[in-house]
């Protein structure tokens, strides 16, 4: 018995188990992980192993007794790194990355209230320290002096990479392309753990400064030459008509063009959708050849379009990776030119693709995240709040803040795999059989329904006719894995070519007074959406860094890059590398200017590229009068700003659990 207490081996085991056991408690009392089925369950107890077995193993190649001193240092170090975050989340509901290091800021909302926000029941997560120190000074006259063979910690070090293999690939079937997509912190803390967390977001920052380090003031030079030489100047009529007004944007998650007039079972899919493209009196313009543009970060890249007119990244998000560049947003540009505020209305929680951040930098004012709405039971599904009582919630919100206000409001239930109550549900399923295809007709109807009443509510409230309203698509959400079934619905062949043309997205304009075009069939994506509103707000966009032009512009460039490389023109599509008639789908012999064309668009988003990895916008003073936004003045959660000061329930212990979820997942591998 006494033996197995006194080699440096069993003295290194205990502090593993110790440290395993402590980090697992402590990530199931302090964070609120949303933990969703077994497998999520199970990775969230594992995950510290891996951490465990490799760093304190690394102490197992010092000499002697001080391999023991190395395990009781590594562990007190990795303790800290675990504490700080409880000590973080517990203000912040977020982990401590590097950057959020160095901007004291984010500690400043810590500074006095430290105290408050540690207990001395805190003591028992240095518990095992104690008794590892104890162990030690106990057990080490029975340790050998010499160094052990460096067999035993180059196997505990393989056998920590093993543990750490496992984890990350039943976490990324569990959640695809969880690294690359770098969603969420807490998708990657509750997969991966604190540790591991740790790592990756150290490896994610020396890349991201590396390129940013090595950048210049001469790089913006490029940049801003091709962007000012493809500006197209606004349209004489429209320039200005909307100066001075609100501005609500609505975003519609998952919502592509083929729903608009789309029939199933003989009934509209989105009636109300339908009438403001096809009633006059209604006044909006609704562009049917729209592209998204987006990429891995989906929701956050189109968010990213829109608020910039700069591409997403081809890989991650931007959104995350580049969170912390300075930016010249919409919402910085409205208010230093015009004196708007700004603010984002979604009903899911502030980090999600790093929102919480990355709005600082872009001068959002208020993010009305989650905390902000009843986010009970029946209100809540999928990812968040429902849409209908999203928007509900959401009018008295809008009415709190100052206006002229540019207003961004997220929806969420139109989202994969596209879940609904039978309550919620109000048109049947389509009858593919494959579950979240036949279920996306239904959430795009309770979308419709939703939008429908929150227009009703603006008309109350006087809001309506004196706004610019938009709403647009943010993505796909039916994608290629679901061909067959989408074959089934339209009635053609998903080829390559017909998925090019299926990832065009609605996008409507309503400018209060001006009479809407009914429909405008320019060719576009959303990166053209920021400078055709500049335009309307009657801002100049000439003195920005836009990749963007005026969809209303007679000089409008109709050539659409996707992000992966892909070009749409009005003439001709150029899909994986072949060239296709857009209007036939025929198969074409590229002639040198459609060369050119795609090549002029691919360098665009390399430009575009050269400019977020360089951080360039650093370098650009677009007017005389332009002051860098300053992030660190920018504040949100209920502790900022609280219009009504309303008790919520508790949020997620009421959220229901979809026992499907994961598995339909798996199935479908991703949306
Ligand atoms: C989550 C929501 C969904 O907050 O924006 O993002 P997506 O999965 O569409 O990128
Ligand atoms: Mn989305």
């Amino acid at each position: 018995m006494k033996k197995i207490f006194t080699t440096k081996m069993s003295f290194f085991f205990v502090a593993v188990i110790l440290l395993w056991i402590k980090s697992y408690f402590i990530y199931s009392i302090e964070f609120r992980l949303d933990i969703k089925g077994g497998i999520q369950e199970f990775l969230l107890f594992f995950n510290p192993l891996s951490s465990a077995l490799i760093f304190l193993g690394l102490a197992l190649f010092a000499k002697g007794k001080r391999a023991g001193i190395w395990i009781i240092v590594i562990d007190t170090i990795m303790t800290i790194l675990l504490y700080a975050n409880v000590v973080y989340y517990r203000v912040n509901n977020d982990y401590i990355t590097l950057p959020t290091l160095t901007q004291t800021s984010n500690f400043g909302s810590l500074g006095g209230s430290i105290a408050s926000l540690v207990t001395w029941t805190d003591i028992l997560y240095a518990v095992d320290i104690i008794i590892l120190i104890a162990l030690f000074m106990w057990s080490k006259r029975f340790w050998s002096t010499s160094r052990m063979s460096f067999k035993k910690p180059l196997l505990v070090l393989i056998a920590g990479a093993i543990a750490f293999s496992v984890n990350l690939s039943m976490a990324e079937a569990d959640r695809p392309q969880l690294l690359k997509r770098t969603f969420d912190r807490n998708y990657i803390v509750k997969y991966l753990g604190i540790y591991n967390f740790a790592v990756y977001d150290a490896i994610q920052n020396v890349k991201t400064s590396s390129q940013r380090v090595l950048a210049d003031s001469d790089d913006i030079t490029e940049v801003e030459n091709y962007t000012k030489n493809k500006f197209a100047e606004p349209n004489d009529e429209l320039f200005g008509t909307a100066a001075g007004k609100n501005i609500i944007k609505i975003h519609l998650e998952s919502f592509q063009t083929f729903l608009i007039d789309y029939e199933l079972h003989g009934e509209e899919v989105t009636p109300f959708l339908n009438s403001l493209v096809h009633d006059q009196e209604e006044d909006f313009t609704y562009f049917d050849n729209i592209f998204h543009q987006t990429e891995q970060g989906k929701t956050a890249d189109a968010e990213f379009l829109l608020a910039n007119s700069i591409y997403g990244l081809p890989q991650g998000a931007a959104f995350v990776t580049r969170g912390n560049n300075t930016y010249q947003a919409f919402p910085a540009i409205l208010n230093q030119e015009l004196d708007y505020t700004s603010a984002v209305f979604h009903g899911d929680y502030k980090s999600f693709w790093n929102r919480d951040e990355i709005y600082k930098q872009f001068g959002i004012d208020t993010y009305f995240d989650a905390s902000y709405y009843n986010m009970i039971e029946e209100n809540v599904i999928n990812y968040g709040l429902k849409d209908k009582p999203f928007f509900e919630e959401s009018m008295p919100l809008l009415e709190s803040i100052d206006q002229p206000f540019y207003a961004h409001l997220q929806t969420l239930t139109h989202h994969h795999p596209y879940l609904i109550s039978e309550e919620d549900a109000t048109i049947a399923p389509a009858e593919t059989g494959d579950a979240s295809v036949d279920r996306y007709f239904q959430t795009a109807r309770y979308l419709d329904e939703a939008l429908e009443q929150f227009f009703t509510d603006l008309k109350e409230a006087g809001m309506y006719d004196d706004s610019v309203i938009i709403l647009y698509g943010d993505h796909y959400g039916i994608s290629q894995n679901h061909n067959r079934a989408m074959k089934e619905l339209l009635g053609e062949e998903i080829t390559a070519f017909k998925n090019a043309q299926l990832q065009r997205v609605p996008l409507f304009i309503k400018i209060p007074g001006v009479d809407g075009q009914g429909t405008n069939h320019n060719y576009g994506g959303l990166i053209d959406v920021m400078p055709t509103l500049m335009h309307l707000i009657g801002i100049n966009g000439q003195d920005y860094i836009q990749f963007g032009t005026d969809l209303f512009s007679d000089e409008h460039n109709q050539v659409v890059p996707f992000r992966n490389g892909d070009v749409v023109t009005p003439e001709f599509s150029y899909v994986s590398g072949t060239y296709y008639d857009t209007t036939t789908g025929e198969e074409l012999e590229p002639t040198e200017e459609m060369e050119e064309i795609k090549n002029t668009a691919q360098h665009e988003l390399e430009l575009s590229d050269k400019l977020l990895n360089g951080d360039l916008l650093r370098f650009y003073q677009p007017t005389e009068a332009w002051e860098p936004v300053d992030p660190s003045i920018y504040k949100y959660g209920k502790e900022a700003y609280d219009p009504f000061e309303s008790e919520y329930e508790e949020p997620f212990d009421d959220v229901i659990e979809y026992e499907d979820y994961n598995k339909e997942k798996e199935e479908t591998n991703e949306n």
